[in-house]
């Protein structure tokens, strides 16, 4: 979002899912779109067949190579090498959309001259990509009608997270593909409902549908709506709360629907600090690894106990009904927070009113109040209500009651004006391989498991299917290493060690490792480092360096 913000004004997904099926050419890079979000992947995967070119860029030999024109198998943490090599021979090539540049773009002659040393060269020697990989890549993608980006964490979850982003936003730009059909900038939203609680200021320099808290006005207008004071500076990020809680600074904590003891990198770091607090409350549908260590756990009810909207990855808004009751004392979150709010300000009757649940009597439902009142700070879904949604689903912005909605971002202008080209150079990742730790260690996901586990390691389907944890390893290593398939090794990085099975695979190239951080009984995190991206706050999950060592047998 910080790097989006930055150069087009709004932080989401310009364009649609469906619209994926129009592109002349896709772009995937850092996301294994088949694995993490299946039906994306299906519609690529549908493009592709119907002629679209595609081009994946992965360190990792992922399900689409199949099915890709072109793989780019950059070395992890070099995307913006790459991608500013990119720009840099459409540049020198002539190819870039001279008119859209013109028309909707600012600073470009900075950032012409930011990237006039990024030649496919000085690229190659730093990414391992081929020179003439990188110029055929820069034309096939230049000269589409529609190109559309399609990226995630293999992007963001580094040092340089932000700049990635702003790089390829470059690219979009003076190509022209923003503001049409099968093209545009796409950030594939992780959880169902991440895209909304962005949207409703879970961020701390956000309120509320992307309004700055350090700014006067929104301030101002927020404590009319909300009847309180407000402050008007920025919290903490999440990552940045560990090192405050050690230092004393943060006492209290109240986690809701996260599981960090085994989500955050260097995680033992991360769980000293949560032992340091002098409270916390945890707010779970399990007994999650870090409820375990909560002064106070609070039952929450799961989404089909509950009513409400989410917003998906197309900024699309959907009503999301209560299907069943939830069991014992849990509660939906809304009332979970509305109890302990009104028990705070010693409000009996809180500032919504509720009322009775015609089906299930137990717990009333807010949320439609609480939709009325988005509707009310936010103009970007003023144009949205419960009645409207009952029979659509509407992307914002949805601005008037009879709006449309706004399935693709950016068609005459950005929320900033123009687009604002950034001048990027390129940081290598905060960890190398050395001497001691040789192997870098990438983590990630894969279809059969959901983050923690907490929820996937209870289906027993899910379950059977990727039962246990394993490192993938180049079949160069193993044999150095003198490893065989399946074997038990131990994996150590400067913050700590783990023992799991090896799987030898080409779907790695020598000197990379993979551990997907599903696992508790062989949690990544334990060996991940907690590096964090200046500006946005993302810690480096994608890279650090590790060392493998044959288990000696007793
Ligand atoms: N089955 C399943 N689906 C999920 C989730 C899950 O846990 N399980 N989680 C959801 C969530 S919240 C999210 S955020 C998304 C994440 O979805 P993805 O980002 O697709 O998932 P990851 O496996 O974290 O990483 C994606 C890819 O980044 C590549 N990669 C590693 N390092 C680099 C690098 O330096 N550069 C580039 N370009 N690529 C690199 C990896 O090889 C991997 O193929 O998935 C969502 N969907
Ligand atoms: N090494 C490594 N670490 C990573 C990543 C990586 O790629 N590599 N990816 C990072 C990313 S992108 C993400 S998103 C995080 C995910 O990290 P987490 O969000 O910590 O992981 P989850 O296991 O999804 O935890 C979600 C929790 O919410 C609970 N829950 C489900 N529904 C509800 C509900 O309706 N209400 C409440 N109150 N709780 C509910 C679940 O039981 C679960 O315990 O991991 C991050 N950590
Ligand atoms: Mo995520």
């Amino acid at each position: 979002m910080t790097g989006l913000v930055t150069v087009l004004g709004s932080g989401a997904m310009t364009n649609t899912i469906n619209g994926i099926l129009d592109s002349d050419v896709m772009l995937v890079i850092g996301s294994n779109t088949t694995e993490t979000h299946p039906i994306i992947g299906l519609r690529m995967l549908e493009a592709a067949k119907n002629g679209s070119k595609l081009i994946v860029a992965d360190p990792r030999r992922i399900k689409l190579c199949d099915s890709a024109d072109h793989w780019v198998q950059q070395k992890p943490g070099t995307d913006g090498a790459l991608i500013n090599a990119l720009c840099h021979v459409i540049l020198r090539d002539g190819l870039e959309d001279k008119k859209y540049i013109e028309e909707r773009a600012e600073n470009f002659d900075a950032f012409k001259k930011s990237i006039a040393d990024c030649t496919p060269e000085w690229a190659a020697a730093i990414t391992n990509v081929p020179v003439t990989l990188i110029e055929e890549v820069a034309h096939t993608f230049a000269k589409a009608d529609k190109a559309g980006i399609y990226y995630t964490m293999g992007i963001t979850q580094h040092t340089s997270g932000t700049d990635n982003v702003c790089s390829l936003a470059n690219l979009a730009v003076i190509t022209g593909n923003l503001g049409k059909e099968g093209a545009g900038l796409n950030p594939l939203r992780g959880q169902n409902n991440v895209q909304g609680a962005s949207d409703m200021g879970c961020v701390p320099t956000f309120f509320p549908g992307y309004q700055r808290c350090d700014d006067e006005a929104a301030c101002t207008k927020f404590s009319e709506i909300w009847q309180s004071p407000i402050t008007n500076k920025p919290g903490l990020m999440a990552t940045e709360m560990g090192d405050a809680m050690l230092q004393g600074k943060v006492a209290g904590l109240w986690i809701m629907g996260e599981n960090p003891v085994l989500s955050d990198p260097n995680s033992s770091h991360a769980k000293k600090a949560f032992e340091k607090l002098e409270c916390l409350v945890v707010q779970d549908i399990f007994l999650t690894e870090t409820a375990e260590i909560a002064d106070v756990v609070l039952p929450a009810a799961s989404f089909a106990e509950k009513d409400g909207t989410f917003a998906n990855t197309e900024r699309k808004v959907q009503r999301v009904r209560r299907a069943v009751p939830p069991p014992g004392d849990a509660r939906d979150d809304l009332s979970i927070i509305n109890m302990v709010s009104n028990r705070i300000l010693g409000n009996q009757n809180g500032r919504y009113q509720g009322s009775s649940d015609p089906v299930f009597h137990t717990v009333p439902p807010f949320a439609n109040e609480v939709f009325d009142e988005i509707t009310k700070c936010w103009v970007a879904m003023a144009g949205m209500s419960y009645e409207r949604l009952e029979k659509e689903s509407l992307a914002w912005p949805c601005p008037e009651a009879d709006h449309p909605g706004t399935p693709i971002l950016h068609k005459t202008g950005f929320p900033i004006g123009k687009a604002w080209l950034s001048a990027i150079t390129w940081n290598g990742p905060a960890e190398n391989p050395d001497e001691e730790y040789p192997l870098v260690l990438t983590t990630g996901r894969i279809l059969y498991q959901y983050h923690t586990g907490t929820m996937t390691r209870r289906s027993d389907v899910l379950e059977s299917s990727a039962p246990s944890a394993y490192i993938e390893m180049n079949p160069l290593d193993a044999a150095t290493l003198n490893l065989t398939d399946n074997e038990m090794v131990r994996a150590a990085s400067r913050r700590g060690e783990i023992e799991i099975a090896v799987r030898i695979t080409e779907r790695v190239n020598k000197g990379l490792v993979f551990i997907p951080f599903h696992y508790k009984e062989a949690s990544a995190n334990l060996l991940t480092n907690d590096a964090l991206d200046p500006q946005c706050k993302i810690p480096e999950a994608k890279v650090c360096a590790i060392k493998i060592t044959k288990l000696e047998v007793a």
